[in-house]
């Protein structure tokens, strides 16, 4: 069926959460729905406010602009708008933007009778940023612990946080993020060069089947996922990922606080009874 004639038979009304008939049509290629007014509204409203703390701060050049949170001492208070209340109160528009998307990801597959993979994915990126600027603020008492919104300003809290927690290099969530990070990638390429090397054959050639793809891998490491199993495989890792930067930050703080934090975690290793005694 071509996609055009699809779109058709699929749009019809039905599968909304929120907002019943009300919101349930599409402007061009958009599915708009209740929560895509609320995603544009949040939007709006958080840009603005970006656009307007930009206003008043020092500077328009894009790589120096930021937007801070406030400063130790309003603790989990609300702070004065220019003092740090604009980063609270667009951190709660980007929070109700991201999470009105999600949902209205869920909308559309249930319009369509598809799962919910996709609006679960996007909600573990969300799950990510909430305990940046959410979770792990509230638990070391402060919002000050947020990241800073702007291009360069939030790599050099990067950085400041990766060093003041004790090298995250020696962070062991850290290290199974980064793993999980690589390992996305590694199985990507693997899936996008196999695909493309067996149904994208030069001219002249015949495309061939997901049974060429099972024996490539067979013939090459013994052991084939499938066809199906590899797309498991591939959320799993990139879900993994996103999940295990949230644990690497918020256990940096509110669990590990003292000394070098990540490094002298790692003394367990050398106390280990087998070689630790006298
Ligand atoms: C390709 C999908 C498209 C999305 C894009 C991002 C904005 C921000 C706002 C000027 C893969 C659009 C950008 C809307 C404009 C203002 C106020 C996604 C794709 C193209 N970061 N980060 C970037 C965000 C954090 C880190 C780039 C967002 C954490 C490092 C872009 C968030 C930590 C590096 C950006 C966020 C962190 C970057 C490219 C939110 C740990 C880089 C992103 C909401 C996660 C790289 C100058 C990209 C860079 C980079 C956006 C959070 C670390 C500006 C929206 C606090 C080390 N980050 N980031 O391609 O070049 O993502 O920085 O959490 O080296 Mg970041
Ligand atoms: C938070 C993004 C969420 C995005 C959302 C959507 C829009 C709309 C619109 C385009 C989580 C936003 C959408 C705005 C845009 C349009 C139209 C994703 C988020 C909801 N590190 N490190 C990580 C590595 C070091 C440090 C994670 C590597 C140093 C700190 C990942 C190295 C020090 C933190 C990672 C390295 C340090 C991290 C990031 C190597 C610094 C975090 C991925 C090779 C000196 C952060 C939850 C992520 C984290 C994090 C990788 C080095 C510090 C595992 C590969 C040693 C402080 N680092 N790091 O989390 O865990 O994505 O955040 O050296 O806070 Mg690290
Ligand atoms: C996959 C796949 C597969 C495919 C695929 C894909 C995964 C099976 C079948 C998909 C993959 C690709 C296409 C590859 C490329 C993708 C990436 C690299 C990922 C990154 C993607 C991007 C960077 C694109 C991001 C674009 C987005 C998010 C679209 C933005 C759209 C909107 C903002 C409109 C959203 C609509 C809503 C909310 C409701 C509808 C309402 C309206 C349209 C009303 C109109 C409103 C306005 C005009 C106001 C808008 C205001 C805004 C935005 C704020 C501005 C504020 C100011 C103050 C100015 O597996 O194989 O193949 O294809």
């Amino acid at each position: 069926m071509a996609m055009l004639n699809f779109e058709r038979k699929y749009r019809v009304r039905g599968g909304t959460l929120l907002g019943g008939d009300l919101f349930d049509f599409w402007i061009g290629p958009f599915y708009v729905g209740f929560f895509g007014v609320l995603t544009i509204f949040f939007t709006i409203v958080g840009v603005s406010l970006i656009l307007y703390g930009v206003a008043i701060g020092p500077t328009w050049n894009l790589w120096r602009l930021s937007i801070n949170p406030p400063a130790a001492e309003y603790g989990l208070s609300f702070a004065p708008l220019k003092e740090g209340g604009l980063w609270q109160v667009i951190t709660i528009c980007a929070v109700g933007a991201f999470g009105s998307w999600a949902l209205r990801e869920v909308e559309i597959c249930r319009k369509l009778g598809i799962g919910y993979h996709v609006p679960f994915a996007f909600s573990v990126a969300i799950f990510a940023y909430v305990t940046l600027v959410v979770i792990r603020p509230v638990l070391m008492g402060s919002w000050s612990y947020g990241f800073p919104y702007g291009i360069i300003s939030h790599l050099d809290w990067v950085s400041n946080t990766g060093y003041q927690y004790g090298n995250f290099h020696y962070n062991p969530a850290h290290m199974i993020a980064i793993t999980f990070f690589f390992t996305t990638c590694l199985a990507l390429a693997l899936h996008g060069g196999l695909i493309l090397s067996s149904v994208n054959p030069k001219k002249g050639d015949v495309v061939k089947t997901p049974e060429h793809e099972n024996s490539y891998i067979r013939d090459t490491i013994g052991y084939s996922i499938g066809t199906l199993g590899i797309h498991r495989l591939g959320l799993f890792l990139a879900l993994s990922a996103g999940f295990w930067s949230a644990i690497c930050i918020v256990i940096s703080g509110p669990l590990w606080l003292e000394g070098n934090p990540w490094v002298d975690w790692w003394d367990w290793w050398l106390k280990l009874p087998i070689w630790s005694r006298p």
